[in-house]
């Protein structure tokens, strides 16, 4: 029980989720691991949703929308936060849903869909059915779906490792990550970089595609977008927000 006044409520309650989700056999262990890892950066981010990460988020529907074969790629970590909104994004952005795990095992392939079907997926690719791989890859991650990452033209992803952000961008794909470190070799390499925990990203995202979907200036909006300076105003944020904390 966490009482309503606790200051670290939310954090504890995401906490306890993502315990849970390990006990279904949806996240890997390392999966814990790695929230700790983007909780310290959300820490030094305010545990908010930044004007940055806000350019972004438009930047990353623009490229959903106008994308020709968008694929939502979905790990552990990501089903257990967000699984609705990665549904609802799915919708409106008119995108595929592709389960791709690091720590790839058929049981985990099926509790990840699984989880995706119940929160209303009609589709799930990647769950047995990933008879293509990403070239030069070497960890379980390469293993992709013919009709879903393999030919798709933009991959939103979170929680990603370099190797494979990379290369995605080398087989010609445009990458949009959420990823809570701006220094990680996945925010560097994406094309759009969300520098946000997945669960403010996510639901912001539905929420700008509802509004963005029909826009007539989704290229315009991409072109006056530049992902180098918005992980370089993500830094000066969390340099400026310590020096003012040491003051
Ligand atoms: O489910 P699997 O088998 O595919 O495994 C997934 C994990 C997350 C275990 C795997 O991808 C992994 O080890 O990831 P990394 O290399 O630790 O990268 C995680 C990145 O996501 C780090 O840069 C974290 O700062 C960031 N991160 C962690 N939690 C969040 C986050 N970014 C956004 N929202 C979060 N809640």
């Amino acid at each position: 029980m966490i009482p309503s006044s606790h200051p670290r409520r939310e954090s504890l309650l995401i906490r306890e989720k993502l315990v849970e989700a390990m006990r279904s056999g949806v996240l890997a262990p390392e999966g814990l691991i790695a929230h700790g890892r983007g909780e310290c950066f959300d820490y030094l981010l305010g545990e908010a949703t930044q004007d940055f990460a806000r350019r972004a988020v438009e930047a990353a529907v623009a490229l959903l929308l106008t994308a020709k074969r968008p694929v939502i790629s979905v790990n552990g970590n990501v089903a257990a936060l967000v699984p609705e909104h990665v549904v609802r994004l799915s919708e409106v952005a008119g995108a595929r849903i592709e389960v791709n795990l690091f720590y790839r095992t058929p049981e985990r392939e099926k509790a990840v869909a699984e989880v995706l079907r119940r929160a209303g997926a009609r589709e799930v690719l990647g769950a047995g059915d990933t008879d293509e791989t990403i070239p030069e890859l070497f960890s379980e991650r390469r293993r992709v779906n013919k009709e879903g990452i393999f030919s798709a033209d933009v991959v939103l992803l979170a929680l990603e490792d370099g190797d494979r952000t990379e290369a995605l961008v080398r087989m010609g794909k445009k990458v949009v990550s959420v990823d809570l470190n701006p220094l990680s070799r996945t925010a560097v390499t994406s094309t759009v970089t969300v520098v946000d925990n997945v669960v403010r990203a996510f639901p912001a995202m539905v929420e700008a595609a509802r509004n963005m979907k029909g826009r007539t200036d989704l290229e315009q909006v991409l072109k006056s977008y530049n992902n180098t300076s918005v992980l370089h105003e993500a830094l000066r944020f969390i340099s400026q927000r310590l020096l003012e904390l040491a003051q």
